[in-house]
């Protein structure tokens, strides 16, 4: 189903005639705001209307220390009276970013989630829990306003409180849920221990807001009996409705006519071709407040070079690999904590819940992987317990070329996830 099927198909050309339009007008808006218009100078950029596309890649990079440098009034370019609303990263690693929006800004981003819902077959008949946090997190209000402009009967239920949201998918009969992964895991380990599942109408779970792998999806669906849907996006970009995949379930649908999509090399910065695998650089061109022009995202991935089969033409990005700046170095390998869930989750008798430590044996690297798994293991013959620990061993060696130290725990040994779940403890620093 399309919520616009003119733009959600629209050609090749026409998309591109759009996009150069878009991001002319932003150009345009940002030389006439003296406080964005000298980023671009201190870039010593000289900004004028791009005659192609392909000129994008000449303009420079925006990161978050230079949002973070333009606090608090932000690369605005409006007046603060057009601005209706402002979300915030979480700054918890410094000062935050800010992003304002005008009511323009909001009816638009609200279209594009309803075009996400819309695309995964949801309607008005659904009934909507959003378990994300509300608030600053773009998770929340972001998905909210775009399932009631979808018609959908929606929860704000926020994220946490489990109890809570098994009585409310319960007794409200919900349809759908929004969810972090890592949160999705917990919540349906108890579903499957209380055997709550025949009595529920739950079909979609809507998945995002940090990595998880296409092995935690699959065991999410066969535990819950529905499908799960992948979402992308960022606060600095608005939050969802970035990106989010079709009923195909191969890849995300980048909304072209309001993000211009690149794929770089992490070191150079030089743009890739579709299907090679590199740092994702979103801009934001058809916002008022606040238009973003090549932004580094740092999360890795690669563009399907490939048609959907689903009928729309813009293009799909990957699952996303992890962040550039999840990777960590052991011994000499670089490592994704992708790498590590995705053996694990393939694996029946592994639980809901890992975390991965760093830590350091004289002037070695160490690795342990502490894993909460099926509680029968602890229970009788424990041969079987050391055999699980022997099969993950091999296999993480086999995947990440060292030896880890595995240690398997009860289910609810570690503490539970309700957002965005810590995979990585870095202890390095810490021990000798
Ligand atoms: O997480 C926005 C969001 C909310 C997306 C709800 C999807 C659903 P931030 O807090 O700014 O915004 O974090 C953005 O989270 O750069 C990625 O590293 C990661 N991320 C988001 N979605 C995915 C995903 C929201 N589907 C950062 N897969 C991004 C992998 C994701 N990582």
């Amino acid at each position: 189903m399309f919520w616009d099927k003119p733009l959600e198909t629209i050609d090749c050309r026409s998309l591109q005639i759009l996009q150069l339009d878009r991001i002319n007008t932003a150009l345009e808006r940002i030389a006439a705001t003296p406080g964005y218009k000298s980023f671009y100078d201190s870039k010593k950029y000289k900004i004028k209307p791009l005659s192609s596309l392909e000129q994008m890649k000449d303009l420079p990079f925006t990161t978050k220390q230079d949002l973070r440098n333009s606090y608090p009034s932000g690369f605005l370019v409006t007046d603060m009276e057009k601005v209706v609303r402002m979300h915030s990263s979480s700054g918890t690693t410094g000062i935050p970013t800010v992003i304002y929006h005008t009511k323009n800004d909001i009816d638009n981003w609200s279209s594009l989630i309803a075009r996400c819902l819309c695309m995964i077959g949801m309607s008005d008949k659904d009934v909507f829990q959003n378990m994300m946090t509300y608030g600053m997190f773009t998770g929340g209000l972001g998905l909210h306003y775009g399932a009631e402009k979808l018609g959908a009967m929606v929860i704000p239920a926020g994220a946490g409180n489990t109890e809570r949201q098994l009585k409310f998918i319960k007794d409200f009969k919900t349809t759908v849920v929004h969810i972090t992964p890592s949160y999705a895991l917990h919540v349906s380990e108890i579903i499957e221990q209380r055997n709550l599942l025949d009595g529920l109408s739950l079909r979609i779970a809507l998945m995002g807001a940090e990595p998880y792998t296409e092995a935690t999806r699959l065991k999410l669906e066969e535990r819950l009996r529905i499908d799960v849907i992948n979402s992308y996006g960022l606060s600095e970009m608005n939050g969802p409705g970035v990106a989010f995949e079709c009923l195909e379930k191969e890849g995300m649908h980048v909304w072209e006519d309001n993000y211009y999509v690149e794929i770089v090399d992490t070191k150079t910065g030089m743009p890739l071709p579709d299907g090679e695998e590199g740092e994702l650089v979103l801009s934001a061109i058809n916002r008022e407040a606040m238009p973003i022009l090549r932004y580094r995202t740092h999360d890795l991935a690669f563009i399907y070079p490939e048609r959907c089969a689903c009928g729309r033409t813009h293009r799909k990005i990957s699952r996303i690999k992890g962040r550039t700046d999840d990777m960590f170095i052991i011994g000499g390998v670089n490592i994704f904590p992708s790498q590590i869930e995705e053996v694990l989750m393939k694996l029946p008798q592994v639980g809901s819940n890992y975390v991965i430590i760093l830590s350091k044996k004289g002037s070695l690297d160490k690795l342990s992987v502490r894993i909460e798994v099926n509680p029968d293991l602890f229970a009788g013959d424990l041969r079987h317990l050391t055999q699980l620990k022997e099969t993950i061993t091999r296999k993480l060696r086999e995947e990440i070329l060292i030896n880890p130290t595995i240690e398997l725990v009860e289910p609810g040994s570690l503490p539970p996830s309700q957002g965005k779940a810590v995979r990585v403890i870095d202890n390095r620093d810490k021990t000798v």
